[in-house]
């Protein structure tokens, strides 16, 4: 059986992977003609974000049937040969179920809307104001009032995200038992693990005005939820042997996450955090341009390895995913130290206590889009965004900047498999993508890489190979984590140890040559991986750090 410490997860969003059809959609199909490239990098899980029945409002996570497969990614024999090919090489299937929400299109908010009071009481409807405002100020995390009204049952539904994507009851104990028994129905398929989509907003405290935020509070973490985590987990997966699971949580604490992810607690076996990478925002408020703060980043990082170690408790590791800018953008350079940058990012995540996420393309280097017109976004939270600026007084163009840096489009633009006009993502004489290729395909994309010894795929490949299968496997997977040079303003550093060995990643986060006077002793220790060849050390210990230099030592 895998275990889930030594791991990585490789994220596909299909989306955007491959399309085999011609239709400018990736599909499942075109998933299965990459799993030998997906093998090939060495993960040991896939997980796919939905391709379950939608209207595509949100991609897929404004889920209609969660038993079908939507016709724009294939059918359900796909899926299943899906599952049986990545069985084959070794490598499970994690799948994304969305549970705080269903589309609107979903039967369920159909037959509620139809005045079905089984269903009305699957979601959360409640009477306005008196004053005729909607029912509490909270806002959706896409943009405007969290609240829409029903003139029929002169009433509103709460939907934390968008119009089209109503939050479920949890307190309806019937809303439990459906979601167990989808979770049942792919278990059976073969699935090997869950991914559960802003699992920590199922359970609301009340439906009060927040005089002082957006509401989250009321509903993060919220006075339920791990009730509600321990009965699903004790009703499906927690009875599948090696099972894994992860939970993505939304502005969580810490103090929840030793719950969520504690070794026995019988909830979830790792999770998302995203404070990380909330360093380039202005508090919650993402829409602004700030530079990344690093001492921040590497505080918040740092924080959460030793106490989730204190803690018995499991956390994902990750830069990327489809809600998130291109690492290699936000924190590295997509310029001259491109490659060097990319590679230093991938170790500093590769080599810290937890399971490695790797975001298709990332292994890549790819980067943010080239996009220059608002035309050319697709996702509902980037374009309320882009109108909801302007609403405030900013100008067209800084609106556009702002969603550039931010947009979740960044992650989602086509997989760049090779330099033809559509990468390789579809055949030239395709429906064009349904979002645009980035034009750097012609240097950045996997048929150059995987012919180069020298690349990010091959490094990302090695990575991987020294967590799972190496000497340096156990203190990697097991080690304690102890911070090196944490307030050094260039430095990333840190040393893991297990058993009577010593594992030290050293990284410059940034283009300027550093000499780094307080680099730890070196003395006995092998150079494991690195982005140059050779680290310069001074007769007194200084290690004089190219741009971007990274590298793993292990005694
Ligand atoms: O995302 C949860 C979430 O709150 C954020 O990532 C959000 O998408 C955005 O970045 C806030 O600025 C999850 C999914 O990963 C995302 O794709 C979905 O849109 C969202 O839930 C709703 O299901
Ligand atoms: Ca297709």
């Amino acid at each position: 059986m895998k275990d889930f410490r030594k791991s990585t997860v490789y994220q596909i969003y299909p989306k955007s992977f491959c399309d085999t059809n011609k239709d400018g959609l990736g599909d499942l199909r075109g998933v299965i003609s990459k799993i030998d490239y997906i093998k090939e990098l060495g993960v040991d899980y896939i997980w796919l974000t939905p391709f379950f029945v939608s209207p595509q409002n949100d991609n897929g996570y404004d889920v209609a049937d969660y038993y079908n497969i939507d016709p724009g990614y294939g059918t359900m024999e796909d899926v299943e040969e899906l599952i049986a090919e990545a069985d084959k090489r070794g490598i499970g299937l994690m799948f994304d179920m969305v549970f705080n929400h269903v589309s609107t299109e979903h039967e369920w908010f159909r037959k509620a809307m139809a005045g079905d009071s089984y269903y009305k009481d699957f979601f959360i409807f409640r009477k306005g104001k008196d004053n005729g405002e909607p029912p509490t100020n909270w806002e959706s995390k896409f943009g405007g009032n969290a609240w829409e009204y029903v003139e029929k049952f002169d009433e509103y539904y709460l939907h934390l995200f968008d119009v089209s994507q109503a939050d479920l009851n949890w307190e309806n104990e019937n809303v439990r038992r459906e979601i167990q028994k989808i979770l049942k129905f792919w278990m059976e398929k073969g699935v090997k693990g869950f991914r559960f989509d802003v699992i920590n907003l199922i359970s609301k405290a009340c439906y009060e005005d927040d005089d002082i935020g957006d509401g989250r509070r009321f509903y993060t973490d919220g006075p339920k939820i791990h009730q509600y985590l321990k009965e699903m987990h004790d009703t499906t997966f927690g009875q599948a042997d090696g099972f894994v699971t992860v939970g993505e949580m939304s502005s969580t604490t810490i103090d929840n996450c030793y719950q969520y992810a504690g070794r026995d607690t019988g909830e979830l076996s790792m999770v998302f955090s995203f404070h990380h990478l909330k360093v380039d925002f202005m508090g919650n408020e993402k829409w602004v341009l700030v530079p990344a703060d690093f001492q921040k980043l590497k505080d918040i990082i740092f924080e959460w390895q030793t106490k989730m170690a204190e803690h018995n408790a499991w956390n994902a590791v990750f830069w990327c995913n489809h809600d998130q800018p291109r690492v290699v953008s936000r924190f590295g350079d997509e310029g001259r130290y491109w490659k060097e940058s990319a590679k230093m990012l991938g170790t500093i995540i590769h080599c810290l206590r937890g399971t490695p996420y790797v975001y298709q393309g990332e292994e890549l280097g790819m980067t943010n889009t080239d996009f220059t017109d608002i035309s050319q976004f697709k996702d509902v939270e980037s374009l309320n965004h882009y109108q909801i600026l302007q609403d405030k007084g900013l100008s067209a163009s800084d609106a556009l900047r702002i969603i550039q840096i931010h947009s979740r489009d960044n992650g989602r633009t086509p997989m760049q498999w090779d330099a033809s006009q559509y990468a390789g993502f579809t055949s030239e004489d395709s429906k064009k993508p349904w979002i645009a290729v980035n034009s750097n395909h012609e240097k950045i994309n996997a048929a150059d890489q995987l012919k180069d010894e020298d690349s990010i795929f091959h490094y990302y490949q090695k990575l991987i190979a020294l967590r799972k299968d190496s000497e340096e496997s156990d203190v990697i997977a097991y080690g304690d984590v102890e911070p090196l040079a944490q307030k050094d303003p260039s430095v990333f550093a840190y040393r893991r140890t297990y058993e009577g060995h010593e594992l030290i990643v050293t990284a410059n986060f940034y283009e300027k040559e550093y000499q780094w006077k307080g680099a730890p002793d070196l003395n006995g220790f092998r150079k494991v991986l690195g982005n140059y060849e050779e680290t310069e050390i001074a007769e007194d210990g200084t290690m004089k750090l190219k741009p971007y230099e990274a590298a793993v030592w292990y005694r």
